[in-house]
């Protein structure tokens, strides 16, 4: 007898347990709507030397929106990077590399020009900025 009432509680304890885990609703993830899911930006990296008297390369293509790292070394004297339309202006030293960051928010063509007088070619010393819209 004791034996039997061990054997129903067991079975009723199983079926418990069973329908306990059947009665679970599924794990459901609510995700953000896809228009409000941010992708990183994209990050242009260029690497740009600056000599005189010039800028290598000279014209660099990037897309609206973008995150634009340019590392530009001076290869020989004292130079500058001035790219107005987007408020920049750095001192090149010689055989040093400089970071110059900036998102790419306005489409068009921007000129840069050498900000440090570098010898007779200086006026010359020009890049153009593409950012594609
Ligand atoms: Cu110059």
């Amino acid at each position: 007898m004791r034996a039997l009432a061990i054997a129903v509680i067991l079975t009723l304890g199983i079926a418990l347990i069973a329908a306990g885990c059947a009665s679970k609703p599924p794990q459901t993830v609510v995700l953000p709507p896809v228009n409000e899911v941010q992708a990183p930006p994209v990050v242009k990296d260029i690497n740009m030397s600056a000599f005189q008297w010039g800028f290598n390369p000279s014209e660099i293509v990037v897309n609206k929106g973008e995150k634009v790292r340019l590392f530009i070394t001076s290869s020989d004297v004292n130079h500058g990077f001035n790219l107005p339309e987007y408020n920049i202006d750095v001192h090149l030293s010689p055989k040093r590399t400089v970071l110059v960051e900036f998102t790419a928010d306005k489409a068009g063509t921007f000129k840069a020009y050498c900000s440090v007088y570098c010898g007779d070619g200086h006026p010359n010393m020009k890049a153009s900025i593409i950012v594609k819209g």
